[in-house]
């Protein structure tokens, strides 16, 4: 990479005006809360010695425990290549099959073992339990379909838009045997945000669903993919065909009418492919297994591209040692797979390692707080993993539902977002009976797995804190001038990863620059350099090491919102309020919210001459969901005289969210125009 293409003083803006880090809750240090013996005796791993195998001077071979726990049909030659930073390669020349990886190699063993219990919304309806047989023949089949109907090869791109029902995983994992490249969406975004998904990945195939349950309704979403088809091609991307999966098979579920030649239900497709069988495609280790589009600095989503040995390798050791997953184990992880939490930590990592994994249709509080605790208790879930904003609700709406269950978990995760130590101890005593661990995971859509959390078997628990790296990760906190802070030091920075790891992205698709520009050209020592040790990853988190060596995460410094565990980019919030005609300035701030961690407050000023309405804040907030998506939708839309603005004309949004979060905005009289503070305040009371 030449300098030029490394511009020091143009990265991406990195200290937003007002970042998630500053408005961040501090909570004191927490007493430690120790691993129960029963769950030392059967977990994965215990032995300590472990991190001195991970030490830096182990890397990057150590890392081949990782791949080890996959099956190759080449054995790699090159653990990692450095030829190119930061684009680093893992296990150069292996040949490996992800599908082949979390189904066929299980067969032998346990073919009749559940991979997925399906659990539907509607209580009165059963839950379904695919065996590893049985997904073997459903993923053979719709492969057969996807190769020979579509004429997909290994490298297309396919984008699919579904809610969580198991033909998800099956789609993906029919996906990952012929080497054709996901990019799911979540079910909850737009029409709209998924058309800029298809174009931009250049997917000719979308795979949707009709309808699904949430919250007591049976929503249409067939009409979203009408809407993203006609998007797509607006932006000059021609979707050809639209498989349609049935969420109750046989029964058309959705009043949006097929489009002739172009939408196609798979089960009546299907009944071509009946028994056939699809060779996995033997694919090169670092060829990519998906995309998943996240929010960033800019409006644009990235498409963040993960390899198949690497990522796989990284999810199945992550699974087994931090997740404690063993095949016997019944495991409930809560996110959407619409996340990177969902490839990882429903579909691909514990699937690799032959568990039972639960997909459950719908929210965890309807129809009331004791769902979860039933589906547990039915199903016999012994691992559970959710989020703070999961856990806040159900300790809002059900505090002593988890003990009129009779559910068992050894160990339960938290991730997402930061959890308070009030919340977590819920978590512990209510939910976890006091018998299970509990593992705090701080990492992202781009490493593809855990980097900071404690070992169940191994460390303690700190509430609030997410831990130590996990083996094989070393971390780095930076203060904003580029000085090392000394570990330990309590002192909150911009933490960082020293070294490579394999389940971190390999690019943003088509955009290689913008990888290279938001995540290493802050702190990259030499641009010239082939060692990795001169190009630490920019998380583009604040937080502290405590003198006890855990981490603490204190929230996003970028322009994100991280919103109920949500990434979302502050950018395409404000885009899309500019569409409304009447708006000409847009500015979106963080603020606290008692459950969903963070919530959006989005500030817009009219055109001269126009008053403001309520009408048009309305239209401000549909433009926003029908964008986005309805976990976009801002908490408040406050109309604004003039937004503060400096002598330059920047909008102060550190003031907004000063104002929004009633904290004090400070010295506000260098300010252009320092007068509209006050009316912006009686504004936002
Ligand atoms: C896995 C996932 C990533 C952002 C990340 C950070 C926040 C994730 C956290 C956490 C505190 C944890 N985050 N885990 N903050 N404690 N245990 O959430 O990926 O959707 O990409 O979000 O979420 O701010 O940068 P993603």
């Amino acid at each position: 990479m030449s300098k030029d293409k490394l511009p020091r003083h143009a990265t991406e803006r990195q200290t937003a005006d007002i970042s998630e880090a500053q408005i961040a809750v501090h909570w004191p240090e927490e007493d430690y809360f120790s691993p129960s013996n029963p769950f030392i005796a059967q977990a994965n791993l215990t032995d300590a010695g472990i991190f001195a195998r991970f030490a830096l001077d182990k890397f990057p071979e150590c890392f081949k425990e990782f791949a080890d726990l996959l099956d190759w049909y080449k054995y790699w030659e090159t653990t990692l290549d450095t030829s190119n930073p930061p684009f680093w390669r893992w296990f150069v020349g292996g040949k490996i099959n992800a599908c082949y990886n979390c189904v066929d190699r299980h067969l032998a063993t346990h073919k009749n073992k559940t991979a997925i219990h399906f659990v539907p919304e509607p209580e009165d309806e059963a839950p379904q339990h695919l065996t590893y047989q049985e997904l073997f023949v459903r993923v053979n089949e719709f492969a057969a379909l996807l190769r020979d109907f579509c004429g997909l090869k290994a490298g297309d791109r396919v984008t699919l838009h579904m809610p969580m029902v198991a033909e998800l995983p099956i789609t993906m994992l029919a996906c990952a045997r012929l080497g054709v490249i996901h990019s799911q969406v979540f079910s909850g975004f737009s029409g709209k945000a998924c058309a800029d998904r298809v174009a931009d990945s250049e997917s000719r195939v979308l795979i949707t669903m009709d309808a699904y349950h949430r919250a007591g309704n049976l929503l249409d979403h067939k009409e979203k993919a009408d809407t993203a088809v006609m998007e797509a091609a607006s932006h000059g991307q021609q979707v050809d065909k639209v498989l349609i999966w049935q969420r109750y098979p046989g029964k058309n579920s959705s009043p949006t009418k097929l489009v002739e030649g172009r939408d196609f239900v798979i089960n009546d497709v299907l009944r071509k492919f009946r028994g056939q069988r699809v060779e996995p495609v033997q694919m090169p280790a670092e060829a990519p297994l998906f995309l998943m589009y996240t929010s960033g600095t800019t409006g644009r989503p990235k498409g963040c591209q993960h390899s198949i040995g690497g990522y796989l390798a990284y999810v199945t050791w992550t699974s087994k040692f931090i997740q404690d997953i063993h095949p016997e184990d019944v495991y409930w992880c809560m996110a959407d797979i619409g996340w990177i939490t969902g490839h990882s930590y429903i579909v691909y990592g514990p699937l690799a390692l032959a568990a039972s994994s639960v997909v459950y249709e719908g929210v965890p509080t309807h129809p009331d707080a004791g769902r979860p605790w039933r589906i547990a208790e039915d199903l016999g879930v012994n691992i559970f993993h959710t989020s703070p904003t999961a856990i806040r609700a159900l300790r809002r709406d059900g505090p002593d539902e988890p003990l009129k269950y009779n559910h068992h978990f050894k160990h339960m995760t938290t991730v997402g977002e930061p959890i308070e130590p009030e919340v977590w101890k819920w978590y512990y005593k209510a939910v976890g009976k006091g018998e299970a661990a509990i593992v705090d995971t701080w990492w992202q859509t781009e490493t593809g797995g855990f980097l900071c959390s404690t070992v169940p078997g191994i460390h303690k628990m700190k509430p609030g804190s997410a831990g130590p790296a996990i083996p094989g990760i070393h971390p780095v906190i930076y203060d904003d001038e580029g000085k090392e802070l000394a570990s330990g030091s309590g002192k909150a920075g911009n933490i960082c990863i020293r070294n490579p790891w394999p389940g971190g992205f390999q690019t943003i698709w088509k955009d290689p620059e913008r990888y290279v520009r938001q995540y290493y050209a802050r702190y990259c020592k030499d641009p010239e350099s082939k060692d990795w040790r001169d190009w630490p990853y920019l998380a583009g988190d604040g937080a502290v090491q405590a003198a006890d060596g855990y981490y603490r995460i204190l929230g996003r410094i970028d322009d994100v919102i991280n919103v109920a565990g949500h990434r979302l980019g502050t950018k395409e919030i404000e885009s899309a309020a500019l569409l409304v005609p009447e708006v000409v300035e847009a500015a979106v701030v963080p603020v606290a919210d008692p459950v969903k961690g963070k919530v959006p407050d989005l500030y817009v000023a009219l055109k001269p001459g126009l008053a403001p309405s309520e009408e048009i804040a309305n239209r401000v907030s549909a433009s926003v969901v029908s964008e986005i998506g309805a976990i976009a939708r801002p908490r408040r839309v406050i109309v604004v005289p003039d937004m503060p603005k400096t002598r330059s004309g920047k909008i102060m949004r550190r003031v907004l969210a000063a104002i929004s979060n009633h904290l004090d905005p400070g010295d506000v009289s260098t300010l252009a125009n320092p007068e509209v503070v006050e009316k912006i305040r009686e504004l936002a009371k």
